[in-house]
């Protein structure tokens, strides 16, 4: 009820709405009503009220709900489906979730707060409430099994392009899915996938980004960063989340269109690991040498000191 009354003021566009219309519309009283907008005022959002006008929004607050996030949304597939949660164990769980339930390319799960946000093998992702996109988006691409690890790399893509649109950062890519600013975490990017035989049935892009996070625990201090500590000031997330789903629609449409290639190429312009020496970890052992490019299908290529050329599909660099 209280999304639908939102929707109703964001359709307005700043014009009141009487309480009559509103009841009418949404078949209740006007206490009923006059309750709902009560609660939307403690959430954040405020109203200017008028005898025998009605109501008419003037300010909403930065939290990515469904309405907030669609109003004025450019992307077309993704985000047409939004399940917004306060707090969440894991918005990747919910899209696993959500995705066996039959939920259609593009849906997108957000959660404010996460108590279970994770990292690549199980590792915790730190998700206080307020202060990050916590964001997976469902993809339902037509592919062969070994293409995957590409939609990490072209996700980085689009993130990176958006934080740089929307806020001037110019945050770069560490191989394979890390976004980082002056060496420092900013995001993460976990890509899970549900397969059968050599065909993706469904894949699930989740996005960590570190918004308006002011401090972090001590473990985290001296190797993540936020956007609020790299601009100075509060950042909105909601634009924020708005240009990641557009620039992966649009950078999706040109992969499907037209392969890897033009994503590479994007890729690379980004990175800051291509040309260094690397160490690598591996789950069984580590390799080191000089990290040369990635090949068409998105795997690493890495120089070794016999001058041998070994593909990394999965690592961790050390350095
Ligand atoms: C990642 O893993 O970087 C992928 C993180 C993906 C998080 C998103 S949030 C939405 C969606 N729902 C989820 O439950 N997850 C996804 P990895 O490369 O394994 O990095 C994990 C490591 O990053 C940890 O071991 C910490 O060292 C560090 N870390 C944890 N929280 C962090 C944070 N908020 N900012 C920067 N670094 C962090």
């Amino acid at each position: 009820m209280k999304e639908k009354i939102l929707q109703i003021f964001k359709d307005a566009n700043g014009d009141f709405v009487s309480g009559e219309s509103l009841s009418k519309a949404l078949n209740c009283s006007r206490t009923a009503i006059w309750k709902h907008i009560e609660e939307l005022r403690e959430e954040g959002y405020t109203f200017e009220a008028v005898r025998r006008s009605g109501y008419r929004l003037i300010s909403s607050p930065d939290i990515p709900s469904q309405v907030e996030v669609q109003t004025g949304l450019q992307a077309k597939e993704l985000g047409r489906e939004i399940h917004y949660f306060g707090a969440i164990d894991s918005t990747q769980h919910k899209a696993h979730e959500l995705a066996k339930g039959g939920a259609p390319h593009g849906t997108v799960i957000i959660a404010d707060q996460q108590a279970g946000g994770k990292g690549r093998m199980g590792r915790p992702w730190h998700s206080p409430a307020g202060t990050g996109i916590w964001m997976s988006i469902l993809l339902r691409p037509e592919l062969p099994l070994y293409r995957c690890p590409q939609l990490t790399l072209l996700a980085a893509v689009a993130v990176v392009q958006a934080i740089r649109e929307t806020t001037g950062v110019r945050a770069e890519i560490k191989w394979p899915n890390d976004i980082l600013v002056e060496q420092k975490k900013l995001c993460g990017i976990l890509t899970e996938l549900n397969a059968e035989t050599d065909q993706i049935n469904y894949l699930i892009i989740g996005i960590g980004m570190n918004v308006n996070t002011e401090d972090f625990p001590s473990e985290l201090r001296d190797i993540a960063t936020s956007l609020r500590i790299q601009v100075g000031t509060p950042v909105k997330r909601i634009p924020l989340i708005q240009r990641i789903l557009e620039n992966l629609e649009k950078l999706y449409k040109l992969y499907i269109e037209y392969g890897f290639s033009p994503i590479k190429s994007l890729w690379e312009a980004h990175a800051n690991t291509i040309g260094k020496r690397v160490v690598l970890r591996q789950l069984h052992g580590s390799l080191e040498g000089l990290a040369i490019g990635i090949n068409e299908e998105g795997t690493l290529l890495v120089r070794k000191d016999n001058g041998e050329i070994e593909k990394v599909y999965s690592a961790d660099i050390e350095n």
